[in-house]
């Protein structure tokens, strides 16, 4: 398990040194606008990793579940603690789950 995310995060800097990978960007950003809540319950900066409680995620038809996502940057871990509510947006890439969002929730 632990072998997996760890090539899993290899992969993900391979891609993210890629150019190719920015060209092809722009074409899903448009069906990426809607953001899902989530609770942070566990950071790692360094591997890149961040455990979400999140609620239903309409774009991978997941439904609500304690699970853990990769982040494209470490900065968007930047700040970030468990208890944490967030609003973040996940697409599926290869290796994983990849958190490409990711902002603070407004307090109500
Ligand atoms: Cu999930």
């Amino acid at each position: 398990m632990k072998r997996t995310w760890i090539l899993a995060a290899t992969l993900a800097c391979a891609f993210a040194s890629a150019p190719a990978v920015a060209a092809d960007a722009p074409a899903k950003a448009a069906a990426s606008a809607a953001l899902t809540a989530g609770e942070v319950k566990k950071v790692d900066k360094e591997a890149k990793k961040l455990t979400i409680k999140h609620g239903p995620i309409d774009n991978l038809k997941m439904p609500p579940m304690t699970m853990v996502f990769r982040v494209q940057d470490a900065a968007m871990l930047e700040g970030l603690a468990p208890g944490a509510k967030i609003r973040f947006r996940a697409e599926e890439s290869e290796g994983g789950y990849l958190v490409t969002k990711l902002q603070a929730a407004k307090a109500k």
